[in-house]
């Protein structure tokens, strides 16, 4: 029994060790995206949630990229969809599509649009008006519940996009359907478009407020899987909707942007992109 033990906390290591592996190599190909977009796009709101896609593909939802249309499958929103490059990441890295359309980023007719859209291998939702993607998860989590199926909804919101109303109408009304296959993380980076999102409207103390909807609200460090992970296994045990609060960096990863808004919506200059580029390849 405890050789087995060993043998899972053993298999779980790698498999972690692994995940970091991969997260290092979808921060470069978001920068390698963006590199050759025009007008710029949202490179600090992509670098943040990264480690929270990741190692929901990876490590927790069930999924396959050979079979996208899987009824059966865990669903993945992304409602702050401006951070699409981050979805497309890690699509990619699953196997949903090859890089080489990375190139295509935003052009006329490419499957990689500057939001989330259908026609994405692996994308479940379309988004990018912001305040939606919980209402959505609800009715995939309601259908779900009728068909008898035991899948998942795990939905990632903004911070700054909490400011939509529709956002909690959505935690009001989960909470009142004790929808316990729905998942809400918050990327709680602390900035916006405007500026940082206690200045915008104050949202703390975020955690009191979500649990006062009823909802079992966890907060991590949303750039360590481990953690993550602990926190999405705990959302499973809830007998209500579960929220992780997962405190971020915008632009995680590349130092002249961590923790600012320099990356909100951004076009590098070369010396940028090169010194970017450098940093992260010389973290992984
Ligand atoms: C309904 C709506 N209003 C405005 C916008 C424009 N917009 C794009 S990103 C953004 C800021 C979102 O902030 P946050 O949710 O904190 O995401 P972050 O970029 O900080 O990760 C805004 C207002 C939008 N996409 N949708």
């Amino acid at each position: 029994m405890r050789a087995l033990q060993e043998e899972m906390d053993q298999r779980y290591l790698v498999e972690i060790q692994m995940l970091k592996e991969k997260i290092k190599k979808i921060r470069k190909s978001v920068l390698e995206m963006t590199a050759s977009t025009l007008p710029g796009i949202h490179v600090g709101a992509s670098l943040s949630c990264i480690d929270i896609i990741a190692t929901l593909y990876f490590m927790k939802m069930r999924h396959s990229p050979y079979r996208p249309d899987w009824s059966d499958r865990d669903r993945f929103i992304l409602s702050k969809g401006h951070a699409a490059p981050a979805l497309y990441a890690v699509l990619a890295e699953a196997g949903y599509f090859p890089k080489e359309e990375f190139g295509t980023l935003k052009s006329l007719n490419s499957r990689l649009q500057g939001h989330p859209d259908l026609r994405t291998p692996g994308v479940d939702a379309p988004s990018g008006s912001l305040g939606q993607g919980l209402s959505i998860g609800i009715g995939m989590a309601l259908a779900a519940r009728h068909r008898g199926s035991k899948n998942r909804i795990y939905v990632l919101v903004g911070d700054g996009e909490c400011d939509e109303g529709q956002v909690w109408e959505a935690l009001m009304t989960a909470a009142h359907l004790r929808l316990n296959n729905l998942v809400l993380i918050i990327d709680r980076n602390g900035w916006q478009l405007d500026d940082r999102t206690e200045e915008v409207k104050r949202k703390a103390p975020l955690k009191s407020k979500i649990e006062s909807f009823g909802w079992q609200t966890y907060v991590v460090n949303g750039h360590d899987p481990e953690k993550i992970l602990d926190a999405l296994d705990l959302c499973e045990l809830s007998d209500g909707p579960a929220a992780i609060i997962a405190n971020t960096m915008k632009g995680k990863g590349v130092t002249f942007m961590e923790g600012t808004n320099k990356g909100h919506k951004m076009r590098f200059s070369n010396e940028e992109y090169l010194e970017a580029l450098a940093e992260l390849e010389e973290a992984s």
